[in-house]
């Protein structure tokens, strides 16, 4: 009889979204990792309080050192260790510099949506201006049309992704703190008012997932979602090319 090798998937067993990101089964294993090291410990301190109570000798312990400071020691120097790998993988769609050929987006969150500006076929952002900001009137991001490079800009609601190919975002808010959060592709990161925070990563599996706001910042917060779509290359070509016809 043929032995069927079950892959381990830690997503299916802790339930945890699925995984639609290069660097998400990374941080899904230093999770588990987490887990796991918090479980083993649960067990050894009360495996410690049973013996203690069945033996039932003095608290007095004539090797200190034994009993207190080597555990403490070593389990100092074990939660620094996560720690640091944990910031490691944090500051690998921060700070280590985005790929050079990442498809540039900018996303904005204002009270209550969010906003994805294309740079377009020029390849750069054009200049926006608070005081042309009226939604109401398509511009929700105040872009400035005596600006060439704002005239080939593209403004949805919706963010469009190539799969497999690498995204920097940059991240802006126009009133509040807002969250921006994809689950599925295990980004979570807050907008700031005046800050541009840079976001790069590589989306992997085609589907829609829901863009989420994990900050209260408002009466209508739980309204504010948008939706990601990962697209096969050629959709995402066909899609841009719609959207700079749809162009005013
Ligand atoms: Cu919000």
């Amino acid at each position: 009889m043929a032995l069927t090798r079950i892959a381990f998937d830690p997503t299916t067993i802790w339930n945890l979204p699925r995984d639609a990101s290069a660097h998400g089964p990374a941080l899904d294993r230093h999770l588990l990792l987490n887990l796991w090291i918090a479980l083993a410990l649960l067990v050894l301190a009360h495996l410690i309080l049973l013996i203690g109570l069945v033996l039932r000798r003095s608290p007095v312990s004539r090797r200190p050192w034994l009993v207190e400071y080597l555990p403490l020691a070593a389990i100092t120097i074990l939660f620094a260790a996560l720690a640091i790998r944990a910031e490691h993988l944090w500051a690998q769609t921060r700070y280590t510099g985005a790929d050079p050929a990442a498809l540039q987006v900018e996303v904005t969150g204002m009270q209550f949506a969010w906003y994805f500006r294309y740079p377009g076929m020029d390849a750069a952002f054009g200049r926006t201006d608070p005081h042309r900001i009226a939604p109401g009137e398509g511009n929700p991001l105040g872009l400035d049309p005596t600006d060439e490079h704002s005239q080939d800009d593209i403004v949805t609601s919706q963010l469009v992704l190539p799969a497999n190919h690498p995204v920097d975002l940059r991240l802006n808010a126009q009133d509040v703190i807002h969250g921006f959060a994809i689950p599925e592709l295990r980004l979570k990161q807050n907008a700031v008012p005046g800050q541009t925070i840079h976001l790069h990563f590589t989306p992997t599996i085609p589907g829609s997932y829901a863009i989420q706001c994990t900050q209260l910042c408002g009466l209508g917060h739980y309204r504010m979602q948008a939706t990601l779509r990962i697209v096969t290359p050629g959709e995402y070509t066909a899609w841009l090319a719609s959207r700079e016809k749809a162009r005013p």
